[in-house]
């Protein structure tokens, strides 16, 4: 068949659906331009746009709030009574146990825009450590790699990029001869993409021979790990349990034993990290208990009323905040995609979205102008058998990089980088000198290789250098 006759077949389904706009410019690109045009085409769901259009495009489809919802259980970050201490010593051990047989991989999901930080690049290679410079990269990986030693064994690296930034991020996993692990452990796949839409529900074109897409969320990377041959990957090493975080945090704790062994120990399928949120408002999505399922509502959709409610020692009600930590199971990933129909709930986000019109024209808005679909691997939760969430300290583990100045930016991520390292160093017994404000009176940095835990920098303590106000110590 040549060109002409496959556009020619492709313009009768595209009519279908309403779509046949796509190719309004066949005549005016060249046949390379063609064929890339006819591939995306073809990756179109042409069962399920017209859906998509008359659901969240037209109409706003998004999942709302159900009549009723609690707060959901937890466990605190540390147990409280003799029967959650001896709970947690036996789920650590379950957690090690699992982790030294190679059971446990690390997963940060990276194919996010990272618009808001202004950074050029994918995010993970932001220099983010306080003297090294290490990148959000560099720091994910020397954790995999000490935990890797610590426990006796190879922990694998999965890494989920888009379209976006995914040769970059290749380039800079190769460049720094990917930290050390070695190639065959760092495994990096694109996740999805999804159509942009007009407000009229016409999908927008990003040029004459490209359809305007954006990658299709974090909730894409449970389809993406699957059909990317990922899970195949995962169960040749053996490996059962994905420890999944975001990209923009090197506070965390890839490998938590606790958090691992808590998972397997209630039969969980995919459990959740919470923190305490800092006000009724924080911008982080709300665990929650709908018909005994955890289920995360989003900040924006949970009730004021709900967001204020307090408890009877004055605590809010629903104080447990979702941060993109978790423990998902391979068999619950491949149990999702098993039918070959799995599908998340759209979230639609109304965006400014560069195209070009009918004439050709690229147009740079600069007011909303259509409507981007998403989903969000939180979705899934409700879907798992069991579930649990395990608090953590913001100080210990949640520090994201997201944006250029004030909250939740670089500059606050690194005194929180440098206060947590003090916290151990002065739980190991070391003397930390500190400003009449208590905030540490030098910079330090803890490399992984040192210390994973505030418990690892017990027995090293005589390597420490004394501490003296305004010194910059790097150990490693
Ligand atoms: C997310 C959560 C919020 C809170 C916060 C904590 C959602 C909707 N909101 O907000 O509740 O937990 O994080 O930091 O999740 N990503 C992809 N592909 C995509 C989109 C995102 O890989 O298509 C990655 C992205 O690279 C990052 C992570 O997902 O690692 C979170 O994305 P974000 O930074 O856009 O999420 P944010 O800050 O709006």
């Amino acid at each position: 068949m040549n060109q002409m006759q496959e556009f020619d077949n492709v313009k009768a389904h595209l009519e279908d659906i309403g779509q046949s706009h796509i190719l309004q410019f066949q005549d005016k690109i060249n046949p390379e331009q063609g064929l890339s045009l006819l591939n995306q085409v073809k990756n179109l769901d042409f069962s399920r746009i017209p859906t998509w259009v008359e659901k969240y495009v037209l109409n706003d489809g998004s999942l709302k709030v159900p009549e009723h919802f609690d707060p959901a259980p937890s466990w605190p970050p540390v147990p409280k009574t003799a029967e959650q201490a001896e709970k947690y010593a036996k789920a650590v051990q379950i957690g090690e146990n699992l982790i030294r047989q190679g059971k446990v991989a690390g997963f940060v999901v990276a194919g996010g825009q990272g618009t808001r930080l202004g950074f050029d690049g994918p995010k993970g290679n932001y220099p983010i450590s306080p003297i090294k410079k290490k990148t959000l990269f560099r720091i994910f990986a020397e954790n995999l790699l000490a935990a890797s030693k610590k426990y006796g064994t190879t922990i694998p690296f999965y890494i989920m990029t888009s379209p976006l930034n995914h040769n970059a991020t290749v380039e800079i996993f190769e460049s720094a001869d990917y930290y050390g692990l070695g190639k065959e452990n760092v495994v990096i796949f694109q996740q999805g993409t999804l159509p942009n839409f007009g407000f009229n529900g016409k999908i927008l074109l990003a040029d004459k021979h490209k359809i305007a897409t954006s990658p299709d969320g974090h909730g894409g990377s449970l389809k993406a790990l699957y059909q990317s041959g990922a899970v195949a990957d995962m169960k040749k090493r053996g490996v059962r349990y994905l420890s999944y975080w975001q990209v923009d945090n090197p506070l965390i704790h890839p490998i938590d034993p606790l958090f691992v062994g808590l998972h397997v120990a209630d039969n969980a399928e995919m459990s959740s990290k919470a923190l305490l949120k800092t006000g009724p408002l924080e911008k982080v999505g709300n665990f929650c208990l709908v018909d005994g399922k955890v289920t995360v509502i989003e900040y924006s959709d949970l009730p004021d009323e709900a967001a204020h409610r307090k408890t009877e020692d004055g605590s809010l009600a629903f104080e447990l905040g979702s941060i993109g930590i978790h423990i998902i199971s391979v068999s619950f990933i491949e149990k999702l995609n098993a039918d070959g129909d799995f599908a998340l709930p759209f979230h639609r986000a109304v965006k400014k979205i560069p195209h070009i019109d009918k004439n050709g024209n690229a147009i740079e808005p600069d007011e909303p102008n259509g409507i981007k679909l998403e989903t969000f691997v939180f979705d899934a939760i409700p879907m798992a058998a069991h579930s649990i969430i395990l608090q953590t300290r913001r100080e210990e583990e949640f520090a994201p990089v997201k944006n250029a100045a004030g909250v939740d930016s670089a500059e606050v991520t690194h005194q929180m980088m440098i206060d947590r390292a003090a916290d151990w160093l002065e739980k190991a017994g070391i003397t930390v000198p500190r400003k009449p404000d208590d905030t540490p009176d030098c910079t330090l940095e803890i490399a992984p290789s040192f210390a994973l835990t505030a418990d690892d920098v017990k027995p090293k303590t005589d390597e420490i250098p004394e501490l003296t106000p305004g010194c910059i110590i790097y150990l490693e």
